[in-house]
């Protein structure tokens, strides 16, 4: 569904190609088996630390990143870990800062909540809800200022829509034309509270006619659609037309946080949303159409598992950064702890 666009985008060919397709499937896989065996190391407990698991969310992350370019900005939240990895965070350097190994993004100073990677485009991570969206338009005041070709992507989560910097960053965003693209990520939970007991309409997407920007919803775990609409608003921020609010609908598997028993979700969604996981849906609609047979999907199914396992011993060998990292990189000027 499309709400009334008050202002108009530019008009983009952004069908959807069999090989792009696969590419998405290829990011989609490599999120999942990263996802899985973190939960894995979980419950064996060698690592401990918050976990907010993206299953179920893959193909929302997959199919926005090909639509970007490496020197774009993303700006995400707890709940990133299919963000950043979409968007090119070497996967050794984010599994060693979940291990707060001093070889990890941030020295294993930042952990998974605050996991940043300027290299790649990667510029927050942040457990303030809400809090990333001025953090966006901050980025892209800067490449707006500095004459840059760069668009920003600021995700967030449903619950978020309902937090006072959501309204006061699209407003600026709108007022300024920034390349900004806000993308809300609607699972249809904040932590156990459902969209409909905390959001006042039908859709987040609705509310970007009070804010003077296009707002669009889509089937997020639709690769195409998921692409066409993310390439469209990247395409009008990249043009100078300003903000698209775009919502992805989605869901999230794992509950909350790790550890939760999702007793609150209607076992009958639950099922229904577990029937369609975006995942298998993608792998059985390639080979359905085509698009790769089973010998190719599996030798992308056993790259991402070999990737993930050298990520894992890279992160394992390691060392915790030593206390004199305390003060560095934290403050402008270095504090001697
Ligand atoms: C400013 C702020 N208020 C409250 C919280 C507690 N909190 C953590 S996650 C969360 C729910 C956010 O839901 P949503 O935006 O839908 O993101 P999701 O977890 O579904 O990805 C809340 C309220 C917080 N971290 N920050
Ligand atoms: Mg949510």
């Amino acid at each position: 569904m499309t709400t009334p666009a008050p202002t108009t985008q530019t008009a983009v060919s952004a069908a959807i190609s069999s090989e792009l397709l696969v590419e998405i499937y290829r990011i989609a896989e490599r999120i999942h088996h990263t996802d899985e065996r973190i939960r894995s190391l979980l419950m064996s407990g060698e690592i401990a630390l918050s976990y907010y698991s993206p299953r179920g969310q893959e193909i929302v992350a997959a199919a926005t990143a090909v639509s970007l370019r490496p020197t774009d900005y993303v700006v995400t939240t707890y709940r990133g870990l299919h963000d950043q990895i979409a968007k090119g965070v070497p996967l050794r350097l984010l599994l060693a800062e979940y291990f707060g190994k001093v070889t990890g993004s941030c020295k294993g100073k930042g952990g998974p909540m605050h996991v940043t990677h300027p290299e790649s485009g990667v510029m927050l991570t942040t457990g303030v809800v809400g809090s990333g969206l001025p953090i966006a338009n901050g980025l892209a005041l800067a490449a707006q200022l500095r004459g840059e070709d760069r668009a920003v992507v600021a995700n967030f989560g449903d619950g978020a829509s309902n937090i006072g910097a959501f309204h006061e960053a699209l407003n600026l965003a709108s007022v300024w034309k920034l390349p900004v693209v806000f993308l809300c990520q609607n699972n249809g939970y904040a932590e156990h509270t459902t969209y409909a007991n905390g959001t006042s309409c039908a859709n987040v997407a609705d509310r970007a006619a009070g804010y003077g920007m296009p707002g669009v919803t889509v089937n997020g775990d639709d690769p195409a659609e998921m692409f066409t609409a993310a390439t469209r608003a990247v395409t009008a921020a990249r043009a100078g037309e300003g903000p698209t609010l775009l919502e992805a609908k989605t869901f999230r598997f794992m509950g909350h946080f790790f550890g939760d028993d999702s007793s609150y979700i209607d076992e009958e969604i639950y099922a229904r949303r577990l029937a369609a996981d975006p995942v298998p849906g993608l792998r059985a609609r390639l080979i359905d159409s085509g698009a790769a047979d089973e010998a190719r999907l599996a030798a992308i199914d056993a790259d991402a598992r070999r990737e993930v396992e050298d990520a894992i011993e890279f992160a394992r060998a390691g060392d915790y950064p030593d206390v004199d990292e305390l003060g560095r990189d934290v403050y402008a000027q270095e504090v001697t702890v």
